[in-house]
């Protein structure tokens, strides 16, 4: 694979570097997407599921969708994109802002991460607050009661209309900002305030590399877009950051 050669200079150059992740990193590792192609919301609406008010509505549906999704990022090992950006750490000083909920980037070993939509393996009582990891509530597929207060548990994952954690948004927003080259790596940069995140780093300057397998919102807006699978892109650009490194 060729890449042009100012991508290639500002490779050699940069010293921070952000991924901003979506859906698509974990495509290859077997979790589907939302959007494009095979994505899940192509058959039902975001806001029935993954809402407050749905959950209100409907507490044990929402719950057992989640429980699904649980079932299958559990088996999921990450994949090549994964390890690929985990082994970038030792040659900059990298941050991770992510939209996944799925852990496969810790999982791969990567350090700095902002997860800006919670973790599917945390939860918490809507009503006391208390949180609880997997391993400490029953998982089935209605949905629990709190020990403390009998009130309902529910993930801790940002649903729509509701405020993202604001550490680590602004966090990743300054990642971004200060960064050299910031990778939009399988996203399709829909989903606000999210999609801010490679508009702080173009703000300051930043290199925007888009990869996905397909055109978004963003392409338009990239200095350098590379379409292909993130799990075969990332770890040629590694390849050839090893090159001039060793
Ligand atoms: C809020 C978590 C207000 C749980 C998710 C402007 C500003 C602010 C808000 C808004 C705004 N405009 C609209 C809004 C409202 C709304 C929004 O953005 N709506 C959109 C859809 C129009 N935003 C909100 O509601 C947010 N909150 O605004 O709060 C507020 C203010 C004050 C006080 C109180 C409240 C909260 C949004 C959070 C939504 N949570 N999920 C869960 O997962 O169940 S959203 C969901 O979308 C996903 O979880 C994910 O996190 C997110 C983004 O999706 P992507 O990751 O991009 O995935 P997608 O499937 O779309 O794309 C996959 C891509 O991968 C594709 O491009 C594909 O081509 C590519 N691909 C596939 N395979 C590969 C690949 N690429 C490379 N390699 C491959 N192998
Ligand atoms: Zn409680």
């Amino acid at each position: 694979m060729e890449f042009k050669k100012e991508f290639l200079q500002k490779l050699q150059s940069a010293k921070k570097i952000v991924f901003f992740t979506g859906a698509g990193i974990s495509a290859e590792s077997g979790i589907s997407t939302f959007r494009g192609k095979d994505g899940i919301w192509n058959k039902m609406k975001p806001e029935e599921l993954a809402s407050f008010d749905a959950f209100m509505r409907n507490p044990d549906l929402v719950w057992e969708w989640y429980q699904h999704r649980r079932d299958i990022v559990n088996k999921a090992q990450p994949n090549a994109g994964h390890t690929a950006i985990a082994e970038f750490e030792k040659f900059f000083d990298v941050s991770v802002v992510t939209q996944n909920i799925d852990n496969l980037h810790r999982s791969a070993g990567s350090k700095k991460i902002f997860e800006l939509h919670g973790n599917i393996e945390r939860n918490f009582c809507i009503n006391c607050h208390t949180f609880y990891n997997s391993l400490e509530i029953e998982l089935s597929n209605t949905v629990p009661k709190c020990s403390k207060c009998g009130g309902l548990v529910r993930p801790d994952v940002v649903w729509f209309g509701e405020m993202l954690p604001q550490d680590e948004f602004s966090e990743g927003e300054k990642a971004a900002e200060w960064s050299d080259i910031c990778f939009v790596v399988g996203t399709s940069a829909v989903v606000y305030p999210a999609a801010y995140i490679p508009m702080s780093a173009k703000r300051g300057d930043s290199y925007l590399v888009e990869v996905n397998i397909e055109p978004t919102e963003l392409s338009s807006y990239a200095d350098y877009s590379l379409f292909g699978k993130a799990g075969e892109i990332l770890p040629k650009i590694l390849e050839e950051v090893k090159k001039f490194k060793s």
